[in-house]
């Protein structure tokens, strides 16, 4: 991996609702009108704003990427996407590699610089960390190799044992 793309990925631990960024990325259900988890927290922090034009939306299937304004978020943006619930079949790696490529697509064509992604499917859904991060993670390099503009990735790790196993990888890639 080269130094710039290095440089554009930052791993931190904290709640994704403080992040001042373009957009940080909801991991949602299809519905997209809030739920538990990051959702909720995302949903309370934005206010009743964000609700409202989430039921204009029509709902998201798995894998796919919607985008709506951040509310009484520091984001200017937040990007709703449905990552699997997990089962261990293949097509749960696709489709939460779909999130991710969707989600940055949209941040792409929004003219975004910056983004910050929660462990989509991590929590109440049940992927495994370990298997969720790689997915996470090389993706978003994959996309920074052929575009430009976005200038800084964050994900961001509520909890201590996912942050250690996404700097775990991210050593195991980058070597330092
Ligand atoms: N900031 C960052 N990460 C968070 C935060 C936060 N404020 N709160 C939780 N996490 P989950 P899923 C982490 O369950 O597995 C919802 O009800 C959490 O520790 O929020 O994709 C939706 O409506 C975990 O690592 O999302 C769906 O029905 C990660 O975020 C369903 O849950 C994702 O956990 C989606 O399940």
């Amino acid at each position: 991996m080269n130094n710039s793309i290095k440089e554009k990925i930052s791993i931190i631990q904290g709640d994704i609702t403080g992040m001042q960024v373009d957009a940080i990325v909801n991991a949602a259900n299809t519905s997209l009108l809030g739920g538990g988890g990051v959702d909720g927290a995302i949903h309370r922090a934005a206010g009743a704003g964000l609700l409202a034009e989430c039921r204009t939306l029509g709902g998201c299937p798995t894998g796919e990427a919607r985008i709506t304004k951040g509310y009484n978020l520091p984001a200017r943006y937040v990007i709703h996407t449905v990552g699997p619930v997990y089962r261990g079949r293949p097509q749960d790696a696709e489709l939460l590699r779909s999130c991710y490529q969707n989600s940055l697509a949209l941040a792409a064509q929004h003219g975004l610089a910056s983004i910050a992604f929660p462990a989509i499917s991590c929590g109440v859904y049940g992927y495994p960390v370990k298997e969720a991060c790689r997915i996470a993670i090389d993706t978003c390099i994959g996309f920074l190799e052929h575009y430009e503009n976005l200038s800084r990735i964050y994900f961001v790790l509520f909890g201590r044992p996912e942050l250690e196993i996404y700097q775990q990888y991210w050593r195991q890639l980058t070597g330092n």
